[in-house]
């Protein structure tokens, strides 16, 4: 990309960034989005949160597609392309395309270059002479496949539980595009944790260390430093609560006291206990699972979990 593109890309991305949260913090109940959330510092601490003690998700998704490998394996079949939807450092795909049959290709999509990079780099060390062809495109919009992928069969990858990010209709238009990006024969392979009681929940998402509410809380440092915005960041404290009714971990910001904000030249007032809504975490019972797979294309071939049922993984046929 040349200077002069970057630079037109992060003003387009400052100003979506401006008219989000002119939005959200105008509407009744304010949100912010949570793709705000993941700019650098925020991709650092999201790395620190997979490490917490608390935060079971990781490490038990990535113990499943260890133990579970051959069986992964044998249930995916031979000479499959893998196309991983946000890649993060690329750790899970090493591990994922160790196990498969002949892998025809790996094709990490990501709207941040710097990101697919990461990844990329470290599928070539781990699987020398794999054709790794990186896509930078936004991955819940349509997008192309790269035409050197051929005939070769497709499995999509999309692991960590980033479906529970979306709302449900987004779960479902995100599992139909892919379908739709991957083609028909295609299948994917989907991490989703599951429903369980409140205080492992509430403590995944609130840990002792102070590592989530650091990631929450960046989004107000990234509003003023990218947005102009004049938050004061120690009058707000950062909540999770589980939503028992829709099922769902909520992050909140939550205003300490009565107060004033300045953004892109509005005023937005809070007061005293009123909250941001900056993320939400859906966990699954498997049949819903099934049935927003279902609503979007996609047959349930095979499901793993680990012992007490914290998490699973899914190989969807469509
Ligand atoms: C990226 N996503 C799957 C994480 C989750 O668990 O919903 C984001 C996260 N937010 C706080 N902790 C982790």
């Amino acid at each position: 990309m040349s200077e002069a593109h970057s630079r037109d890309a992060a003003a387009q991305q400052r100003g979506a960034l401006i008219a989000d949260a002119l939005a959200g913090l105008s509407a009744p109940r304010k949100t912010l989005p949570c793709k705000w959330l993941y700019d650098a510092e925020g991709c650092s601490l999201f790395e620190a949160i997979t490490r917490l003690p608390e935060y079971y998700p990781t490490r038990t998704e990535v113990k499943i597609l260890a133990e579970q490998a051959p069986a992964i394996a044998a249930a995916v079949g031979p000479g499959r392309a893998v196309v991983e939807f946000g890649p993060g450092d690329g750790a899970k795909a090493a591990l994922l395309l160790g196990g498969l049959e002949a892998p025809a290709a790996y094709v990490p999509v990501d709207i941040a270059p710097e990101w697919l990079e990461g990844a990329a780099n470290r599928v070539v060390e781990a699987h020398p002479g794999l054709p790794v062809l990186p896509v930078v495109a936004d991955f819940t919009l349509p997008f192309a496949l790269p035409k050197r992928l051929g005939t070769a069969p497709r499995l999509g990858f999309f692991p960590g539980s980033t479906i529970g990010n979306f709302e449900p209709e987004g779960a479902i238009a995100f599992l139909r595009r892919a379908h739709a990006t991957l083609g028909a024969g295609s299948r994917m392979l989907l991490g989703a944790d599951l429903v369980k009681g409140r205080a492992v929940l509430e403590a995944a998402y609130d840990d002792a260390a102070g590592v989530t509410a650091a990631f929450d809380l960046n989004l107000l440092h990234r509003l003023n430093r990218e947005a102009g915005a004049d938050f004061d960041v120690a009058a707000f404290r950062h909540r999770a609560i589980w939503n028992e009714t829709l099922e769902r971990v909520e992050m909140h910001l939550v205003a300490e006291r009565a107060q004033v904000v300045r953004l892109a030249g509005r005023s937005i007032r809070f007061a005293a206990g009123e909250s941001i809504h900056t993320e939400s975490s859906h966990k699954y019972r498997p049949e819903r699972l099934a049935e927003l797979a279902a609503a979007a294309g996609w047959r349930v071939a095979q499901r793993w979990t680990d012992p007490q049922a914290l998490f699973s993984v899914w190989l969807l046929e469509g």
